[in-house]
């Protein structure tokens, strides 16, 4: 049995076309499902429905021997624990940080709000800056506008949510896109049924999304 854990939302509708092309389709809808384990067409294929920042915990542990995941998401999990072997061109965005347009530069420690901590960390100590990082879950684009933060650290799209809050993109720390994660374990002991898959993926993302 092949396990693929993916998440539901842009991550699972752009890949389900890829894994068309592989044979791979859900026997039932994932967005409509309440199921966690889908079955495919293909009897040896299933799908794990998962959160998206859960994706590289099931895929390292063995749980699932594959996954989807952006790279935003794999750079805050961080490890050498999961080969990362293509790149699905899909869920394309940035990593940026933001602040309050027109906002002046803090005197004292800047306070960064992020649920991207650790690369936060990384971001600013590589500038060697001295930052308070504030971890939130979610909807981080208020924190600038209670003072809870100077900054934040997101994932960009089109912008339109930071500008519907008075906020702006300013530093790029990485532009993002999801890849296709591989437990270590799993691509030595199915590796042939493993690389076809990756192969066939990486034609597909090939003629979907040409470089
Ligand atoms: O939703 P949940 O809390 O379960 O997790 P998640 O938000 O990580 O998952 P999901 O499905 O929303 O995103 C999965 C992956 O899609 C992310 O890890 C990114 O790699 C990628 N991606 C691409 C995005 C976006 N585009 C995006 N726009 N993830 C999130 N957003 C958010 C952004 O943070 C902003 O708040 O969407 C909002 C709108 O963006 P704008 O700039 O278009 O307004
Ligand atoms: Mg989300």
């Amino acid at each position: 049995m092949l396990t693929i854990a993916l998440s539901k939302g842009r991550i699972l509708d752009d890949t389900l076309p890829l894994l068309a092309a592989a044979g791979i389709v859900p026997t039932e809808n994932p967005d409509k499902s309440r199921k966690l384990i889908i079955p495919t067409t293909l009897d040896d294929v299933r799908l794990l429905i998962v959160r998206a920042t859960d994706v590289p915990t099931y895929v390292e542990h063995g749980a699932a021997d594959l996954g989807v995941a952006g790279k935003d998401v794999l750079m805050e999990y961080g490890g050498q624990g999961l080969y990362e072997p293509l790149d699905l061109r899909i869920a394309q965005c940035k990593l940026m940080t933001a602040g309050a347009v027109g906002a002046p530069e803090p005197k004292g420690r800047l306070r960064v709000a992020t649920k991207f901590v650790n690369v936060a960390k990384r971001y600013y100590a590589e500038q060697g800056r001295q930052v308070d990082i504030i971890k939130l879950y979610g909807s981080m684009e208020l924190a600038p506008l209670v003072g809870l933060a100077d900054k934040i650290i997101d994932v960009v799209d089109t912008g339109n949510t930071l500008r519907a809050n008075g906020l702006e993109a300013q530093e790029l720390i990485a532009t993002i896109s999801s890849r296709l994660v591989v437990n270590k374990a799993s691509m030595k002991m199915q590796h042939a049924r493993i690389q076809l898959l990756i192969d066939t993926l990486r034609d597909a993302v090939e003629a979907r999304h040409p470089r």
